[in-house]
């Protein structure tokens, strides 16, 4: 049936025996795919019956459907002709993770960054209402979505301007990755499964009955029947206190239920808020039984009967998992945050050990960073575990409430530089440059495994704000335990040469090592410093590494604007040496998905990118001649870096 499907108009023309069909087809089509492609499977695997609900109520694209995050949107993408494009998802060119402008008209908003839907939609409903443009906007959010703060903020100003042509819909499955938090999923809970709701339903029921009128009428009393009664038994919610209308809550899988709520709220006049309930995974074992997050999103390669993947690597955030754990276990004042990305950012054993000291937050990194501040204002040493990305939205907090009290912080920034499938909005290419500002912060990234470990010492032993950061990924070593805290602003040379040097940071320091290698075989003796700390600089920098090499080529997988190569431009051109420094960085532009090693390289972060740019700026050309295949230098481990 997939296939007939061209458009949202195809799906209204199906009979509901015929969307059941179509719903068990499309959850098969999802596990299929998925588990290939890697990507989004329990939040799609919920949506199936919303989304077609959704489609069948609202004319998308002339109305406007807003996916909050955007992770849940492929069945949408599948319900406006995306199917035959499926298996590209993720993949470099092919079909994005999330919503995509560019992909289809039906798209609006590729920020997938949670909890912006009913800002954009109040937006875009209160600019059609001023162009008396007709129809409806509906923002789509997740129970775990709503945790985030501007969510609220929303909330706030649509209860203010209360915009008849807006729908709110709570995709209410109990889960963020893990069980969502805190006092608002408390109150969507008791909703759903408050007794006096279920009395208050069997009484609708055993009314309704009784009741003499017929078609429309009957439902229009019935429902205004039944929504007074709940107004008398159910205590009042959230969204009624701001002046909005809520109505629901209602199985998230029963299209029929879904479509004739959805059809009342369009009906209303009022900002409306329709509570739906789903089950993450719904119709996927594997998903159902996983305890962890539901299989929230699982690798490329995943096993389809059992959703496990097929390969696993050590990973930095492993290798960061067992240094919190055991810093945990030596320091009783470390305390550890998250903001509801536990898993994800390897604190699970943390929380296990040390229930007492672990914080999920909810999505609100913003609130994470300040509350850390107070906590660390009271004597407790917290690290506040987030991604590259998502300490974006934390940018004031990080600067004001945690730097300027120079507040004893750890930021502790996994998925930093190129990311990969999840594309533009998930790449952590911004941290050197928007941490780097940042006075009283020090900021390092390590190079390795035991870097990280040491890293996390070093961090603990400090009295002020640090930042480490380091990629998605494989680790290129395991850790050499234990570990010591290490000098900070101190970098290291790890390869000492003649004319030229490469100052590397992070994951880039490897890929150096291995340029090193290459150049060595072409009889170009290259330098390699890891440059550990991005703040402070080292001072060696100018009185050494500048003065001794006559070429020094910068390499991060950050933007080249304000971020490490900017750093040694600005320490060294007071000096007069500014000349000698040519930066290897990425560009100023949002990068898409694909591969991180493709993605690198295209920009000149591989091996034979630095060699290249090491070579430019010697005017030195290759010379086939003396260039063979270079052997693995001492430093680089086994693995290829990329
Ligand atoms: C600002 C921000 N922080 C963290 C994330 C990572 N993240 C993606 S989906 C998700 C859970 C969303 O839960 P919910 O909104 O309930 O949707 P569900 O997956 O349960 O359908 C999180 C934490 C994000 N996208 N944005």
């Amino acid at each position: 049936m997939l296939e007939a499907i061209r458009s949202p108009a195809d799906v209204r023309g199906l009979d509901h025996d015929q969307l059941g069909l179509l719903a068990a087809e499309i959850r098969e089509f999802l596990v299929h795919h998925i588990s290939s492609t890697g990507g989004h499977l329990s939040p799609n695997l919920g949506v199936v019956e919303l989304t077609l609900a959704l489609h069948r109520v609202f004319q998308s694209p002339e109305e406007a459907i807003v996916w909050d995050t955007g992770h849940q949107a492929y069945v949408h993408k599948l319900l406006t002709g995306r199917a035959g494009a499926f298996s590209t998802l993720r993949q470099p060119g092919g079909l994005s993770g999330y919503p995509n402008r560019a992909e289809s008209p039906h798209d609006l908003v590729e920020n997938s960054h949670a909890s912006t839907s009913l800002s954009y939609a109040l937006g875009l409903a209160e600019a059609r209402l001023r162009d008396r443009v007709p129809g409806h906007v509906v923002a789509v959010i997740g129970d775990g979505a709503l945790t985030g703060g501007m969510a609220y903020e929303a909330l706030n100003q649509v209860a203010h301007l209360r915009p008849p042509n807006l729908v709110i819909v709570i995709n209410d499955n109990g889960r963020s990755y893990a069980p969502t938090v805190g006092g608002l999923a408390r109150h969507l809970a008791q909703l759903q499964f408050d007794p006096r709701y279920e009395r208050l339903k069997e009484e609708i029921a055993h009314r309704l009955r009784d009741l003499p009128l017929l078609g429309a009428q009957a439902e229009e009393a019935a429902f205004r029947f039944k929504e007074s009664l709940k107004q008398l038994l159910q205590p009042n919610t959230v969204f009624d206190s701001l002046g909005l209308k809520y109505v629901g809550p209602c199985d998230g899988h029963d299209i029929q239920a879904m479509e004739d709520l959805l059809r009342r709220a369009k009906r209303l006049g009022v900002p409306t808020v329709v509570h739906v309930v789903t089950e993450k995974g719904r119709g996927y074992g594997p998903a159902i039984d996983d305890a962890v997050d539901k299989l929230h999103q699982v690798s490329a390669q995943t096993d389809p009967l059992t959703g496990r993947p097929r390969r696993t690597e050590l990973t930095y955030t492993d290798v960061f998992a067992e240094a919190v754990l055991s810093a945990g276990a030596r320091h009783p004042d470390v305390v550890a945050i998250t903001a509801a990305m536990a898993s994800s950012t390897g604190l699970l054993g943390f929380a296990r050990e040390f229930p007492e000291r672990f914080f999920d937050v909810g999505i609100c990194e913003q609130h994470a960073v300040t509350f850390a501040a107070g906590l660390a204002m009271a004597g407790k040493r917290p690290i506040v575990c987030v991604y590259s990305t998502f300490l974006q939205r934390a940018f004031d907090q990080t600067i004001m409430d945690v730097c300027l009290h120079r507040l004893p912080v750890v930021f502790v920034l996994d998925r930093a530089g190129v990311t990969g499938n999840d594309g533009p909005s998930h790449h952590g290419v911004f941290d050197l440059s928007y941490l780097r500002l940042i006075p009283n912060l020090r900021i390092a990234a390590p190079a390795d495994a035991t870097e990280l470990c040491a890293l996390l010492e070093t961090a603990l032993a400090m009295d002020g704000p640090v930042a480490i950061r380091f990629p998605k990924g494989t680790v290129p070593s395991t850790p050499d335990l234990p570990v010591e805290p290490l000098p900070v602003g101190r970098w290291e040379e790890v390869r000492r040469g003649e004319e030229a040097c490469i100052l590397a940071i992070g994951r880039m320091v490897e890929v150096a090592c291995v340029a090193a290698d290459r150049l060595a075989a072409e009889g170009i003796a290259c330098g390699v410093v890891n440059a550990r700390w991005l703040k402070p600089v080292d001072p060696r920098l100018v009185t050494e590494w500048a003065p001794r090499y006559r070429v020094l080529v910068t390499a991060e997988d950050n933007v080249g604007t304000g971020g490490f190569g900017s750093a040694v431009l600005e320490a060294l051109a007071p000096h007069g040496l500014a000349d000698r420094v040519r930066i290897s960085a990425l560009p100023d532009r949002f990068l898409p998905h694909g591969r991180p090693a493709e993605i690198l390289a295209e920009h000149g972060l591989d091996p034979e990118g630095l060699v290249r740019a090491v070579r430019a700026a010697l005017d030195r050309p290759q010379d086939p001649a003396r260039s063979r295949p270079a052997a693995a230098g001492p430093a680089t481990g086994e693995q290829s870096p990329l």
